[in-house]
């Protein structure tokens, strides 16, 4: 007897039959009525497919027969992990193959805000440009100087090679531990957190959110920053203190930010709109043709393998066994 997929994101034609191949799948109607499809779909499911959308108790109390979450994502802070342990779920996720990628978009941000490119684009298209540009239209450099990565993981690490190796930068990082191989490869010099945002002319996070990052980046932590200082945000909206942020950057604490992410997504309306030195992205750190299709494949091959009998490339909960 097939299994049952209930699939809660969109998924190309290619994939979903891909998955029909071996299952029953369900997939959401995003027009449909969204909780109606979830109440019909959960109790049925041995697997879930998809991503950005919170998973714990509350949602999976009567999914009886859930045996794999497989996340189109790296990032699994959407997931009650404590609760998927405690049922026995397997999560599955999609690290290494968005690493190159969304450290490009993290670079990106970084040039964007630092030489002030959506902000000078307008201008230009305004109709501003009347005269050669002068000081109003200045940027800041990027190369040669001090890049602080709090987060200094796979996307962190990629981040700061294109930092070392492309503009001749300093790299600082702080955290829970140090990466005696990193330090090596790049130069980079550990230190402490308070440090770092002194220092760094740029300060980009890469955390994962959890209950230590919550609002890692506040008021207390913004005034520590350079007035030249120019944030980037590749991970988690609520790692920074949004409210904080604007307040920062209206009274010129902080220079620019570049910023993927939100403490709330999509974000419609937001004091952040009206800040000329604010880059804002809707969240395409892995955002490219390549790099979703490589996403779905492996989130696909991870729960195949979790429901087929084998094992998953990515575990985020390995001490759960498939069944
Ligand atoms: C996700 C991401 O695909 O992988 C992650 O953790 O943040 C992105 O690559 C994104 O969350 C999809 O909405």
């Amino acid at each position: 007897m097939k299994k049952n997929v209930f699939v809660f994101s969109r998924l190309s034609p290619e994939h979903q039959q891909r998955l029909r191949h071996n299952f029953n799948v369900t997939l959401l109607d995003p027009a449909g009525d969204i909780d109606a499809q979830y109440a019909s779909a959960l109790p049925e499911a041995h697997g879930l497919l998809g991503v950005g959308r919170p998973f714990g108790r509350a949602q999976l109390e009567r999914a009886g027969r859930l045996e794999v979450i497989s996340t189109i994502s790296v990032g699994y802070d959407n997931y009650e992990l404590a609760y998927l342990n405690e049922r026995g779920i397997l999560l599955t996720n999609t690290p290494d193959v968005l690493t190159e990628t969304t450290a490009d978009l993290g670079f990106t941000l970084l040039m964007a805000a630092a030489r002030r490119v959506p902000e000078l684009d307008a201008w230009v298209k305004a109709g501003h440009w009347q005269a050669p540009v002068g000081p109003a239209q200045f940027g800041s450099d990027v190369h040669g100087k001090t890049l602080g990565i709090l987060g200094l993981g796979n996307i962190g690490a990629a981040i700061a090679r294109r930092g070392r190796f492309g503009f001749n930068m300093e790299v600082l990082y702080s955290g829970n531990s140090r990466k005696p191989a990193l330090e090596q490869e790049l130069g980079a010099r550990y230190c402490g957190f308070d440090e770092l945002l002194g220092e760094a002319d740029f300060v980009v996070l890469v955390v994962p959110l959890s209950a230590q990052t919550r609002h890692l980046i506040g008021r207390r932590e913004l005034a520590l920053m350079k007035p030249s200082a120019i944030l980037v945000n590749v991970a988690r909206g609520p790692v920074v203190d949004e409210a904080a942020l604007v307040e920062a950057l209206q009274n010129g604490q902080i220079r620019a930010a570049g910023l993927d992410v939100y403490e709330k997504e999509p974000l419609r309306e937001s004091p952040l709109f009206a800040l000329p030195n604010v880059v804002t992205l809707p969240h395409v750190g892995s955002a490219t043709h390549e790099t979703r299709q490589a996403m779905a494949e492996l989130a696909l091959d991870n729960l195949e393998r979790a429901l087929l009998g084998g094992t998953p490339r990515h575990r985020v909960n390995p001490q759960v066994r498939a069944r």
